[in-house]
């Protein structure tokens, strides 16, 4: 632990008990509202990357874990690159963000399918109560930086999200980041 590092100014983790993990376009099948788009762009687009430390095993009650999730500009059909998204698979946990670099978007939706955003830029703190979905997404045009702190018991509930997916998604309109209610294609 002690010899982990956390470069303040970007939030890259280096050093013990780091883990690396990194989600291209061909890893998204079915996130994004335009699966057509995405099917035909590049595969090895790299769309985020997740650093973690994690300093004890998962699913340890009472621990902490701390990250940092750096989601690249660009689009799919409109859509901002973003995360997939999740529910704690412990619903009831909760999680801190906060944005180290860039410009975007955290969309959260609660179990009721009612879904909103609270704007990203360097600064800006964000929590993300229990029971409720979130994601991120860039919506600039350089890395967006966002720094993590969650349970080491919270889990991850894709499944939630690849059945029913979020009720609005965070599109580029006229230039403008806008939340459009839509389903899937
Ligand atoms: C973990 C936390 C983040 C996300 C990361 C990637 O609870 O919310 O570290 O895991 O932003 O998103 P996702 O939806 O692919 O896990
Ligand atoms: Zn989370």
């Amino acid at each position: 632990m002690i010899d982990t590092k956390v470069n303040i100014a970007t939030g890259k983790l280096t050093g013990g008990g780091v883990v690396n993990s990194r989600r291209t376009i061909g890893d998204l099948k079915n996130v994004f509202l335009h699966e057509a788009v995405r099917a035909a762009m590049d595969p090895g687009t790299v769309v985020y990357e997740v650093q973690s430390h994690e300093a004890v095993p998962q699913g340890t009650p009472g621990g902490l874990f701390f990250g940092t999730s750096n989601v690249m500009p660009g689009q799919v059909g409109g859509e901002y690159f973003m995360t997939k998204g999740h529910y704690h698979a412990r619903r009831e946990c909760a999680e801190y963000y906060w944005c180290i670099e860039g410009t975007g978007a955290l969309i959260l939706m609660d179990e009721k399918g009612k879904c909103w955003y609270e704007p990203m830029a360097p600064g800006t703190l964000h929590y993300i109560p229990g029971y409720v979905a979130h994601r991120l997404a860039n919506t600039g045009n350089t890395p967006l930086r966002v720094g993590a702190c969650w349970p080491s018991d919270a889990g991850h509930d894709y499944a939630s999200i690849s059945e029913s997916g979020f009720t609005a998604r965070l599109m580029n309109v006229e230039g403008k980041p806008t939340l459009v209610p839509c389903g899937k294609e």
